[in-house]
């Protein structure tokens, strides 16, 4: 008789997701199951090319940053950056965020500072052209016409999550740290490398997305605070989200979603486009303003 470990039964329970493949248009199968699921993975979404460009040049503006404002550490985990004005003025700057631990008592790097990035953000849509043309790339535009009828680019990050270094980024869902009346966060992130199980793919809960909202993350009078609104428990994340390169996972604003530290010996480089419905409204208590020099864009090029 087989015996039934723990593993095996967590095993049964995990989704395999159903992958698309890009064919030049974003389907109503592929929309329908974006909605059901909360999430959609689809294939060969950019070439191995661009995405090595994109990552190539990541790397020279990591060289080219001096990083003297930049020895902020950013966890996920226990969202002690929320209190650094470095992190809160982000939303319209390209700003650099390192992992925990790696900034010793002298202030230097224990690391190369490559190897030191947590994340860059937020508005790399915006202001890097290079950041620009990926975001604004095409076939973004056309999922974008699907899901929204005004889509606006509100946020953007590349991630390194670098092999041993890279760390955990907690179960939340995106409509916490970006809220509208009425909702309408969708997240676009691209595999610029391949994300395994070892290297800390995504893990998303399949239909999770029709759960409540469990929290927002408001700035209350210049305070920024993590409110409660659902204490109920997230449900399990059974979606291994796993991405060759040039792969596109779509994640819906409510999908609860997560990502394990990187402890294998490959680097698992994203970039992560958030979009927002323009009619809708963006209240002030968003962590994330943008000054009025910098007014919300679509996806058309400049
Ligand atoms: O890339 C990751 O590990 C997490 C990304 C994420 O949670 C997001 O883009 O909302």
């Amino acid at each position: 008789m087989a015996v039934r470990t723990k593993q095996t039964v967590m095993n049964q329970m995990a989704k395999t997701p159903r992958n698309f493949a890009w064919q030049g248009e974003m389907s109503e199968h592929m929309c329908s199951a974006f909605f059901e699921d909360g999430y959609l993975v689809i294939e060969d979404f950019f070439a191995a090319a661009q995405c090595d460009a994109l990552r190539a040049h990541a790397q020279s503006l990591m060289d080219d940053n001096e990083m003297s404002e930049a020895r902020v550490s950013f966890s996920a985990v226990d969202q002690a950056h929320s209190k650094a004005d470095y992190f809160r003025n982000s939303g319209d700057k390209i700003r650099f965020f390192l992992e925990e631990g790696v900034v010793d008592e002298s202030g230097q790097l224990r690391v190369p500072m490559r190897e030191a990035v947590n994340k860059i953000g937020h508005n790399l849509h915006d202001l890097d052209q290079e950041f620009s043309a990926f975001s604004r790339a095409p076939q973004m535009r056309m999922v974008a016409e699907k899901l929204f009828n005004m889509p606006r680019l509100v946020q953007s990050m590349y991630i390194c999550k670098n092999a041993h270094i890279g760390g955990e980024v907690n179960c939340h869902q995106d409509s916490t740290f970006l809220f509208t009346e009425p909702e309408s966060c969708v997240g676009f992130w691209v595999a610029l490398e391949d994300a395994t199980t070892e290297n800390g793919c995504l893990y998303a809960e399949t239909g999770g997305h029709r759960g409540a909202l469990r929290k927002q993350f408001r700035d209350i009078d210049g305070v920024l605070v993590m409110e409660e609104l659902d204490d109920t428990p997230f449900g399990e994340a059974d979606a291994a989200l796993t991405a060759r390169k040039g792969t596109l996972v779509l994640l819906h604003g409510r999908v609860p979603h997560r990502s394990s530290a990187n402890v294998s010996n490959t680097s698992r480089h994203a970039f992560a486009l958030h979009v927002i419905e323009g009619s809708a409204h963006y209240p002030a208590e968003n962590w994330l303003q943008r000054g009025v020099e910098h007014p919300l864009r679509g996806f058309q090029k400049d």
